[in-house]
């Protein structure tokens, strides 16, 4: 005769899942990095406090050690003096031409030295920190010009309709010197020292040091 007897089946293969432990599972299952792997919502919150603090940290080392400056679009600014200067990449300052090229870093960036803008003189410099001497052979920087020293060799930097320079200051004789460092005045220093420097004499009998 055929058994009736029935055995229990197994508890387990008739357990319900609860929504919750669903949750989990699923969790472990795409964040299997998290530590805890218990919610979705942990393993999130983590990796959004993680972005959170490695943008801080950027941050924080940009304003430590300065953020980047891109070289400024135009190298144009006036001096101290109020005469023709060459930007820095700091954008703040602003040299005397005669500076650049020299062989001294005088910009923070060493801008002035540049290798591409030194190594063809005066072709590589902008074109408004150049002063074309009456021969063509010779140039200067501008802030050379009109310094009462005679830079270009003919004076063409201190005399004529190009240079435009304004009568000699206070601090100058106007004469014809004798030196050929000078073009249209000495310095009053040198007014009444017992030594020509004006082709008249008047350095040592009209003008006076002060
Ligand atoms: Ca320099
Ligand atoms: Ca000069």
């Amino acid at each position: 005769m055929k058994s009736s007897r029935t055995y229990p089946q197994r508890r387990e293969a008739h357990r319900s899942v609860r929504p919750t432990e669903a949750l989990e599972e699923d969790c472990c299952g795409e964040c299997c990095s998290c530590s805890c792997c218990s919610r979705r919502a942990v393993c999130v919150s983590t990796l959004v406090l993680t972005g959170l603090a490695l943008t801080a940290t950027g941050v924080a080392v940009a304003l430590f050690f300065g953020i980047p400056k891109q070289p400024p679009v135009s190298r144009e600014c006036r001096t101290h003096q109020n005469g023709s200067g060459f930007l820095c990449d700091d954008r703040v300052t602003c040299l005397p031409p005669s500076l650049l090229c020299d062989g001294v870093h005088n910009c923070p960036s060493g801008a002035d030295e540049s290798r591409h803008m030194c190594s063809d003189l005066p072709n590589n410099l902008p074109s408004n920190l150049v002063f074309r001497c009456g021969n063509s052979h010779f140039w200067i920087f501008v802030d050379k010009k009109c310094n009462q020293i005679n830079d270009c060799g003919d004076c063409s930097d201190e005399m004529g309709i190009y240079a435009d320079c304004p009568p000699c200051g206070s601090q100058w004789w106007t004469c014809t010197p004798v030196e050929f460092q000078y073009c249209l005045c000495v310095p009053r220093s040198l007014c009444k020292d017992g030594r020509q420097n004006c082709y008249d004499w008047s350095d040592e009998y009209l003008c006076s040091g002060d």
